[in-house]
């Protein structure tokens, strides 16, 4: 008998599978033109080694009790069974709340898990923590977008809709005429999309543009940021610099006349505050073309030039994530949305402002007239929260004030935190100082498929399922077609999935009718489904009962072509649409920002010296990217992650002028390291990278050589061993992990072996 083949999807795309012969066969979605071949990640996951097959209790913890303990991230396990856990982590948690309250007890749980909306491990502990606590210390924003969710909203009104309702692909595809993108438009990173994407379009609409005659010019300290088929201009900057670049192509606009005066006047605030800035009216600074390519390391005529290129022309302007993932990184956003408005773009067809755009599969796609509904949370009844990325310095100061958007909090004492569906030691920076972190609470509960260095730091570790051993539906607001995600294979081990794990908690607290409300994990699915065909009957679009669903696999959903509305309905009738600000336009200055008073983010956008730039000690840039062969750290031992790695490290990339300085050669290890630590990587060299810079992307497995060391080597090369953990400025306090500075050597005698895939010291009873 052949097997059955299932439907499924992940965040990189959807699929089929079917396991022949012990193995897993994966076949992209039909429909996707160009499908990812992280795909491939998923062909030895399921019964891989390092997977967690039992509950695991932390032994310093079984044998000491919950308390602050430097073993983190170094001790054994000890394999219990489900009933000893259940125990172990429902008596804790009441413990911890009966004598706390529920704002001792952190449930942000930060991370991306896996594409099926209902077991979206984020929302489970979110709501498990509410139905049964009533509530938790939460976190705001994301590591992907800290600074630009908290600007946007003061600058133009909201994030979202310049975002991920920005002008769509289509738009530029057929209308634009210079595509000028800061941080690329790179393929490696549009084809994820959180939900799942069921079509990889990005490819198929920058090769039409550019056929049709679009110019591309990218920005970035990377080539490979932009795809081949765009055919682009590539402007090698200095990281961390592009406030300083778009001042001066500002400056050289106005200077030249070519600023539109009337969309400034009509559509935004402030132009006059910010052109006293550029002619350096306060502080006799002139910031022109000479005084920004000192800044950013392109040349002052190639500044004029491309100011004069932009003028005239139907510009599309668009701003990495990245770049706000850096100091200051509030300023590159701003600047961007402010170019678009002095070349007078937003609101016509193909021109503009695109944060983000290409960053993600979700940006530049139409938007479903109906989409699958999230699972309802609950109250949250706990007011204290931190901003995502600021956990260790909550960890570590509790009690402390910090500036937040304006308003001066306070830390909350965590004494418990419960992790599923993320990995912090992966997402956040400077890994030893997280660790000290960590190493303060009394208990850490963590749901794994596997023994991530989260997982290794963690008290009691519970075994979860992984996407292919469950039902689940997937799907995004951006994508044409919802998927039932069947199962594929057995749990693996005793895992569970993560509902399960928390209705079986809840009902030992006595809350498991209001965590469960009666319902299984297919009664569920059921109950969303029928909700989203309730609200699909009101709008007279047809789909199938969820049970034809299910045996069909994926159905279409009907879409709208609104993307760009909010700033072309501006352009239509601004005082009809006026945009959600304070002034209804574009604030090129913001009175309430102003009003903060925070030296590190003024009234309008500035450029601001950051603290990380090259010296002595530490010559060379770091850029932290996303890696290219995985989502961030999940399935990092996959196929396809772990051929493309060498000695079984990640590969860093040189520039041949800062190899050849070193003496070192492609597929040497170096050692990169700064005050914080050393990642061990293996080295590629091309002239695609600016001089002076190294590229590592995240995503490999923090694997220490001695996990209690002050500054930690990590073999496996996660650079966030060396990365900076400090707030992008007062105003969003987004993370900073994009960007640091390091000195590379070639790395003398025999490497030390990864070990990141090893599972840890495990004891039975
Ligand atoms: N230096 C630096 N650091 C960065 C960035 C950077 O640019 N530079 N980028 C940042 C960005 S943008 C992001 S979004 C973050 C990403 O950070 P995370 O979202 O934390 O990274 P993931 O690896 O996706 O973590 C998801 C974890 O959930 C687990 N998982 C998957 N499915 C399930 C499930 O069903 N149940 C449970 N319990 N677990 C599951 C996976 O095994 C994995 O360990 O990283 C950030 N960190
Ligand atoms: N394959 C894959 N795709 C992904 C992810 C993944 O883990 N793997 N993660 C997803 C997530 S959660 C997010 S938030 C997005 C993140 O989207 P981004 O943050 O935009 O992605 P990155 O790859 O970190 O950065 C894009 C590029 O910006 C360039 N860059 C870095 N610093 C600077 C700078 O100062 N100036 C300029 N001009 N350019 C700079 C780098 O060369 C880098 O390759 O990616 C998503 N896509
Ligand atoms: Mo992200």
């Amino acid at each position: 008998m052949t097997a059955k083949s299932t439907t499924h999807s992940s965040h990189w795309g959807a699929f089929t599978a079917v396991v022949q012969d012990d193995k897993l066969v994966i076949t992209p979605f039909a429909g996707d033109p160009d499908p990812s071949p992280i795909l491939k990640n998923f062909e030895n996951a399921l019964n891989h080694k390092v997977r967690i097959a039992t509950p695991m209790v932390r032994r310093g913890w079984l044998e000491n009790g919950p308390g602050p303990d430097e073993r983190r991230g170094s001790d054994e396990y000890i394999a219990i069974s489900w009933e000893e856990a259940y125990a172990l982590a429902a008596g804790e948690l009441s413990r911890v709340a009966r004598a706390h309250g529920p704002a001792a007890v952190f449930g942000g749980s930060y991370g991306w898990s896996s594409a099926g909306r209902f077991h979206h491990a984020q929302s489970q502990v979110h709501r498990f923590l509410n139905t049964t606590l009533g509530g938790y210390v939460r976190s705001v924003n994301s590591y992907s977008s800290g600074a630009a969710s908290v600007i946007l909203p003061h600058i133009v009104g909201d994030m979202n809709e310049i975002a991920r309702r920005g002008v769509s692909w289509e738009e530029i595809s057929e209308h634009t005429e210079l595509l000028l993108s800061f941080g690329g438009l790179a393929l490696k990173n549009s084809q994820v999309a959180s939900g799942g994407l069921s079509e990889h379009t990005e490819r198929g609409f920058i090769h039409k543009a550019a056929q049709r005659g679009t110019k591309f010019i990218s920005v970035s300290p990377l080539q490979s940021d932009m795809p081949d088929e765009a055919d682009a201009e590539w402007l090698p900057i200095r990281p961390g610099t592009d406030a300083a670049l778009i001042l001066g192509l500002l400056s050289v606009l106005k200077a030249n006349a070519l600023t539109d005066e009337d969309f400034l006047a009509r559509y935004c605030v402030g132009w006059d505050k910010l052109v006293a800035y550029l002619q350096g009216k306060e502080d006799g600074l002139v910031r022109d073309a000479s005084w920004a390519a000192e800044i950013c390391g392109i040349d002052a005529e190639r500044i004029e030039k491309l100011a004069v290129e932009l003028a005239g022309k139907r510009v599309m302007v668009s701003v990495a994530h990245a770049l706000q993932r850096a100091e200051h990184g509030e300023q590159p956003v701003w600047l961007g949305l402010v170019l678009s408005a002095a070349l007078g773009q937003p609101g016509l067809p193909g021109g503009g402002y695109g944060y983000a755009l290409g960053a993600l599969g979700h940006y530049g796609k139409h938007h479903n007239r109906v989409s699958f509904p999230a699972l309802p949370q609950g109250k949250n009844g706990v007011k204290d929260f931190i901003p995502v990325a600021r956990i260790a310095d909550m960890l570590l100061n509790p009690g402390q004030e910090f500036r937040y958007n304006g308003q001066t909090l306070r830390y909350p004492e965590i004494k418990l935190a419960w992790w599923a569906g993320g990995n912090p030691f992966h997402h956040h920076q400077s890994l030893a100082r997280l660790r000290q972190a960590f190493n303060q609470l009394d208990t850490l509960i963590v749901h794994e498929i596997a023994w991530t260095a989260t997982a290794r730091h963690a008290d009691i570790v519970l075994p979860a399922t992984m996407t292919l051993e469950r039902e689940d539906v997937g799907g995004a607001p951006t994508d044409r077609h919802l998927i039932a995600m069947q199962p594929v294979a057995r749990p693996f081990g005793e895992a569970k999935d993560d509902y399960s794990i928390f209705a079986e908690l809840a009902k030992r607290l006595g809350r498991e009718e209001a965590f469960t409300e009666g319902r299984t994990a297919r009664q569920w699915l059921e109950h969303l489904y029928q909700q989203m065909q309730e609200k699909c009957e009101q709008q007279h679009i047809s789909v199938p009962d969820f049970s034809t669903f299910w045996e069909i696999g994926q159905i279409p959903l009907p879409q709208l072509k609104d993307g760009g509305r909010l700033l072309r309905n501006l352009r239509l009738d601004p005082d009809k649409h006026p945009l959600p600000t304070p002034s209804g336009k574009i604030e090129i200055f913001s009175q309430t920002i102003a009003d903060f008073n925070d030296a590190d983010c003024p009234g309008h956008p500035v450029w601001l010296e950051p603290t990380q730039k090259p010296d002595d000690e530490h010559p060379l840039f770091l850029i932290a990217n996303q890696p290219a062969t995985k989502l961030h750290s999940q399935l990092d031992y996959g196929h396809h992650s772990v051929s493309l790695k060498r000695d079984g490290r990640e590969v860093c990339l040189m520039h041949p002028q800062d190899a050849r300085v070193r003496g070192i050669q492609v597929g040497d290890t170096v050692a990169i390291s700064n005050v914080r630590g050393t990642a061990l990587a293996s080295v590629d060299i091309s002239e695609g990278i600016r001089p002076g810079v190294v590229q590592l992307p995240t995503g490999a497995w923090y694997d220490p050589v001695d996990p209690q060391a002050a500054r930690p080597t990590c073999r496996h090369g996660n650079p966030n061993v060396l990365t900076l953990d400090v707030g992008t400025s007062s105003l969003a306090q987004g993370c900073c992990g994009q960007i640091t500075t390091v000195n590379v050597a070639r790395y003398q005698g025999t490497a030390p072996a990864v070990k990141a895939f090893e599972p840890p010291v495990i004891l039975t009873r």
